[in-house]
């Protein structure tokens, strides 16, 4: 079974003939701002974790489009579950960076309290799932919430993001599953980018992708060019509507991991620089620039300013989380029982010994 891929922007910035885009410029503009966002918190992530300032850091470099188009598409109290790329969702739902930047430094400000590893964001406020380092274990948790809106009868729907690699955990297989049999408006969307850390699709499957096993389930499925603002935006509408009426939808998105897996990892052995290089022409920023450029309303001086605000703003991100302490230790312990139980009060004074000034 194979299918086609969906697009509506090439390389070049234009649109396939005949096509009329379903969304404004001026929501076409918002997601490529947010995109610039998001590239550049993650770049700067990067750095910091290479001066040893924060642990670890995961980016979704190349892979902006899937989150900030699916997001622009969505209504903004469905609920979302992301993987860890697509803090893109958070930004588009007017997350701010300085609370991102608290997260990457697990400090006393961060809304995890300091108890994620770096990129396990999610805000409850925004109907944004935490990250969980396990990977697919998200995507049953999204179908069940997909069913109890059914069930409640609301008008949201529930959607969850995940990698190639996660449709190859049993946890895709009976979340889809579940969805499908019960009808549930949940959105499951793939990124494909090609890699699970160092696993190459052609090691990940024998089917042509994902999107046979959507078919397989009796889930209505695309496949999309992940990079194209456009195709992302008008599927997620279409799907969002047919999760309400129908029940789930899969999309499989063809994107690239432009980065490494993550800052352990090093992708020179086991991918060719001409492979990298070759995808470069297919940066969804480039393109939706591009675009934004040939319909007059986006220029160099534009792009100039937008990406001087953003490092500003990231800038003073980071400056305010250097000067923000730790989470106290006590929080360790706190906020699973009412009460804290001995035996954790125990470890917590344990613990107490090796820091002094912690009362
Ligand atoms: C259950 C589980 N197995 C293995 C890992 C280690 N691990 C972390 S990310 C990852 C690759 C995931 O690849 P994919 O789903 O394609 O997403 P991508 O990182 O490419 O966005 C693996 C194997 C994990 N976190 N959880």
């Amino acid at each position: 079974m194979e299918f086609e891929t969906l697009q509506y922007l090439d390389e070049k910035g234009n649109l396939t003939e005949g096509y009329t885009p379903s969304v404004s410029d001026d929501v076409v503009l918002e997601a490529y701002k947010k995109m610039v966002v998001t590239r550049h918190v993650d770049e700067r992530m990067l750095t910091l974790q290479r001066q040893g300032a924060i642990t670890f850091s995961m980016s979704s470099l190349g892979e902006e489009c899937c989150s900030v188009a699916t997001a622009a598409a969505l209504e903004k109290d469905d609920w979302v579950y992301p993987q860890y790329r697509e803090v893109g969702v958070l930004f588009w739902r007017g997350f701010l960076v300085q609370d991102f930047v608290h997260q990457m430094f697990g400090d006393a400000e961060d809304l995890g309290k300091g108890r994620q590893m770096p990129n396990h964001f999610g805000c409850r406020e925004l109907n944004v799932v935490t990250v969980s380092s396990p990977i697919a274990t998200k995507i049953p948790h999204a179908a069940g919430c997909g069913y109890a809106m059914k069930l409640q009868k609301e008008s949201n729907i529930s959607a969850v993001f995940f990698g190639d690699g996660a449709t190859s955990e049993g946890d895709f297989h009976a979340g889809i599953n579940f969805a499908a049999v019960l009808e549930a408006p949940t959105l499951f969307f793939c990124r494909n980018n090609r890699y699970a850390i160092s696993t190459g699709l052609e090691n990940q499957f024998h089917s042509d992708g994902v999107a046979p096993k959507g078919e397989g389930y009796g889930v209505k499925t695309y496949k999309i060019d992940g990079n194209d603002f456009f195709a992302v935006f008008d599927t997620v509408r279409e799907a969002r509507k047919h999760c309400l009426e129908k029940g789930p939808v899969l999309i499989e998105a063809m994107t690239y991991r432009m980065g490494a897996h993550s800052t352990s990892d090093d992708p020179s052995v086991y991918r060719t620089k001409e492979e990298e290089e070759q995808w470069k022409d297919k940066d969804p920023l480039l393109r939706l620039r591009l675009y934004l450029e040939k319909q007059g309303i986006w220029s160099d001086s534009d792009e100039k300013k937008l990406w001087d605000e953003v490092k500003q703003e990231v800038t003073e991100a980071i400056r305010v989380a250097k000067e923000t302490p730790k989470p106290e230790l006590k929080s360790l312990v706190e906020d699973v029982y009412e009460e804290i139980p001995e035996t954790l009060q125990r470890q917590y004074e344990e613990l107490k010994m090796f820091f002094p000034e912690e009362d």
